[in-house]
This record gives C-alpha cells, structure tokens and sequence, in this order.
C-alpha cells in the first residue's frame, strides 16, 4: 500500500507575504496540494488491485489518474522548497553562485533570462507551470513550460525552480494579473536551494 504525505512546509503560512498571502498559501498548500496527496494515495491503491487481478483494461484506465495526481504532489514539493520568505534567503541571488554564472553565461545576462522565463510562462495557455531546468544529456539550461501536471523530468530535464500559474496559484489575490503574480514570485525565490539543486543536476 502506498503512502505518500504532505511534505512540511519550510515556513509559516504568512511568511511569503506580499507575495503569496497567508490565505492563498494555506488554501494552496493545505487543500489543494493535499487532495493530490490523498488522490494519488487513493488510486495508487486500486491501481494495485488491479494489478493483482491483472486487469490491464482497469490499469490503463487509472494510469492517467495517477499521472495526474502523482504530478501535482511533485510539482507542488519542488514549488515550496524553492520558495522562501524575503526576511530570509529570498530573492537573494549571489553573483559567486555557479546557478548566476551559468545563467548569465548561456541566456547573456539575467535580465535577459528573466524575460525569457517570465514570457514563457505567462503565455502557459490553461493551467501549467514554467521551468528552469538542466537538459540531463548536455547539462545545458532550458526554460520550458509543462501543461496540467506533467513531470518536466518526463523530458530528460532536471527540475531547478518552477513556477504554478493554475489559476489556483494567484486568483485570490492577483485576479486575472497572472504576469504581476510571476513578476513578483522572484523576490521570494530561494537561490541556494536552486544553487544545490544545480550543482547535484550537473555532477
Ligand atoms: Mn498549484
């Protein structure tokens, strides 16, 4: 039987504000994050007993169920470590880090990276999430965007940072703004996770 939990989160409900407020995280986090928890949970569990019967109609009729759900835990994990409040790391990226030197060496400089991102991002149509990521076969940076809740690591990219633009994300408080909510989302990023994640993704 599966299980899998809510990862704690790294900071208090209010410690992300202005940015994401404290009732947009906790209905983030605590619900919406949750129900893919116990979703994948759940249809892990029948996936199993079909499984067992060899129902292989049954297996691929859950399959995408499970991809869907098992996505949003995922992505939703690596959304909130890379978060973090602006009283501490966030926003905070120093020029000695590797993730800086790459990132200005392959996208000519970071303003220019930042647009790329945001550009891309905010043009996700429906519900998604923009990436940075490291290709797994040249170690190269990518931007790139995924639609629903589909894994980036599904294209042979390492996952760095990410950024939610469901509507879910930044509705509450940034109505339709979904380019003010992604412009904003850079000063609570927590570069020195991003920066151990780099340097483990091009070991
Ligand atoms: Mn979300």
């Amino acid at each position: 039987m599966s299980n899998y939990t809510l990862p704690d989160l790294p900071y208090d409900y209010n410690a992300l504000e202005p940015v994401i407020t404290k009732e947009m995280l906790e209905i983030h986090y605590d619900k919406h994050h949750r129900i893919y928890v116990n979703n994948l949970n759940a249809f892990l569990e029948k996936y199993h007993e079909a499984e067992v019967k060899h129902d292989a109609e049954k297996m691929l009729e859950l399959s995408s169920i499970v991809k869907f759900n098992g996505g949003g835990h995922i992505n939703h994990s690596i959304f909130w470590e890379i978060l973090s409040p602006q009283s501490k790391a966030g926003g905070d990226l120093k020029e000695t880090y590797e993730i800086y030197k790459s990132i200005t060496k392959h996208f000519g400089s970071f303003e220019k990276f930042k647009e790329l991102m945001n550009t891309k991002t905010v043009a996700i149509q429906g519900s998604g999430w923009g990436w940075l990521g490291v290709s797994k076969q040249t170690k190269a940076l990518i931007v790139d965007t995924t639609l629903n809740q589909d894994l980036l690591s599904a294209k042979g990219i390492i996952p760095l940072f990410c950024i939610d633009v469901w509507e879910h994300a930044y509705y509450l408080k940034y109505k339709n703004l979904r380019a003010d909510f992604v412009k904003n989302i850079w000063s609570i990023l927590n570069w020195e996770i991003i920066e151990t994640k780099y340097k483990k993704a091009i070991l």
